[in-house]
């Protein structure tokens, strides 16, 4: 049975020309190559020539700003997403998984480097100019650069929003071998960009300069996403692909919006920030298609290279939907059966769809309910690679679920802050969530408790009736929330 099989390294015996070949580095990243190289222990390289099986490709896909209820395997009917929908039928699909936060940056910064928002370095969004977010540090510990000195070639093709090019907190500069895509969150508000990046080139798009609309970002970077994997596919790979659709502004080519043209009854939105649209409803159905279509594209080529069984794909989203350009979420029921959109922490922000893929090891049609989040992923990618996980993390590995074969731990309590809104803080504690809003007013405030196990939708606060259960949450948030010179999160900790 393959899912009872001893996970050891092997296949890492490139050699530097083959590596810079395989990873599109220059010859600037021929240094990179030999740290990788070197970077593997005596009895890594050995167990590779006694073993039978490699290490498995790790491909974690990330949809933008996607709601729990925006996929078909996820109750949606207006939306189809057929791709994605059979990834989940023939792998597991996760009833209860969380973003780290309820939107971009801090959702990131908690998956790379295994921590909840009271922990991280980056906590909310923001920006500096002329490009890019607040940098993560330069000795951050990313689960990428924990897999490339495991050996892993790694990639990543999307949307970046962790450090300015050129900066410390640059993808290259973080663990990720090659990047293409967006550096910024900002720019990728727009789908027609004059530019992208490659690693620290930045890439003209000659068909979008001066209004053009000649290439749809998401293209390219589906495309790019492909390449690496054919580059790639004899050797073990962390791939990351924080796809940058379906966030506004809502535009979707030709192709994609004559599927649903007519479909719906429609308002002409009438842009500000982000462009207007005759059909926003059927331009964010297209959207959410396309990114499908891809994902399909990906696990079609996994199988022609004779490497799906080899390869773990993970497919989530980075926080709930948005009510921003026109997107309409309420019509489509993007949020399912919660409350909350983006920017919230009831469950509509922060939980999302989690889908595995992993043929041969994960059972086909399963479903779990094991309570997870984004921090748990650091440590899940150090198991798959035979690492220890650092000993400072906020995550548990998910891969005893995934594989089926009991003994998963569970979490006391998952812990979220959102620094927006007057700020925010979450706790789930089994079936137990409390919210609290205004803290930065009155960080002793009320707290909020709705018991998910009988009321998912949090629409009946039971604070008044279970004390000693709110004294549990807001003692977890006096001690989950640690003070942020970068992030004051009340008044009292501005640095
Ligand atoms: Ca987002």
């Amino acid at each position: 049975m393959s899912r009872n099989r001893t996970i050891v390294p092997c296949n890492v015996t490139l050699d530097r020309r083959e590596f810079v070949r395989r990873t599109g580095l220059g010859a600037a990243g021929i240094g990179v190559a030999g740290s990788v190289l070197s970077g593997l222990t005596a009895s890594q390289l050995s167990a590779c020539g006694h073993s039978r099986r490699r290490r498995p490709n790790i491909i974690f896909i990330m949809a933008d700003d996607l709601g729990y209820g925006d996929l078909g395997c996820y109750g949606q009917e207006k939306v189809h997403t057929p791709h994605i929908d059979r990834l989940a039928a023939e792998g597991m699909r996760f009833t209860d998984h969380y973003a780290g936060s309820t939107v971009c940056a801090p959702s990131r910064c908690s998956l790379m480097t295994g921590f909840h928002t009271g922990h991280t370095y980056i906590r909310g969004n923001k920006a500096v100019q002329p490009e890019g977010q607040h940098p993560i540090p330069a000795e951050s510990v990313t689960v990428a650069r924990l897999l490339r000195e495991a050996g892993y070639v790694t990639g990543a093709a999307g949307k970046w929003g962790l450090g300015p090019p050129g900066s410390e907190g640059d993808p290259i500069n973080q663990g990720f071998d090659w990047f293409y895509g967006y550096n910024c969150q900002r720019e990728a508000h727009f789908y027609y960009p004059e530019h992208l990046w490659e690693n620290d080139s930045r890439i003209v798009l000659e068909g979008n300069l001066d209004g053009g609309r000649e290439t749809f970002s998401h293209d390219l970077i589906a495309e790019k996403t492909l390449e690496f994997i054919r580059r790639n596919s004899d050797h073990p790979f962390f791939l990351y692909v924080p796809f940058t659709i379906p966030h506004a502004e809502i535009v979707v080519p030709e192709d994609s919006l004559a599927e649903y043209r007519g479909t719906f009854p429609e308002t002409p939105y009438i842009g500000s920030h982000y462009g207007s649209h005759e059909t926003p409803r059927a331009a964010f159905a297209g959207m959410v298609t396309r990114m499908d279509r891809d994902v399909g594209r990906i696990r079609t080529l996994l199988e022609k290279l004779g490497i799906a069984g080899d390869t773990l794909i993970i497919f989530t989203s980075d926080n709930g939907p948005h009510l921003e350009g026109g997107h309409d979420p309420r019509f489509f029921g993007s949020s399912g059966p919660l409350r909350g959109f983006k920017r919230d922490l009831y469950e509509g922000g922060i939980r999302v769809p989690m889908v595995a893929w992993w043929p041969g090891t994960i059972t086909a049609g399963t479903e779990s309910a094991h309570v997870s989040a984004f921090w748990d992923f650091l440590p899940t990618a150090c198991e798959l690679a035979g690492i220890e996980p650092p000993a400072e993390t906020d995550g548990i590995s998910y891969l005893p679920e995934l594989l089926g074969r009991g003994g998963q731990s569970e979490h006391d309590h998952l812990y979220w802050e959102f620094h927006e809104q007057g700020r925010k803080q979450a706790v789930r504690m089994g079936e137990w969530k409390g919210v609290r809003l205004n803290v930065r007013l009155d960080p002793d405030g009320p707290i909020e408790l709705y018991d998910l196990g009988t009321d998912l939708a949090e629409e009946h606060d039971v604070a008044a009736d279970h004390p000693a259960i709110v004294r549990e949450v807001r003692r977890i948030m006096a001690e989950a929330h640690t003070p942020s010179e970068l992030f004051p999160f009340i008044d009292a900790e501005g640095g």
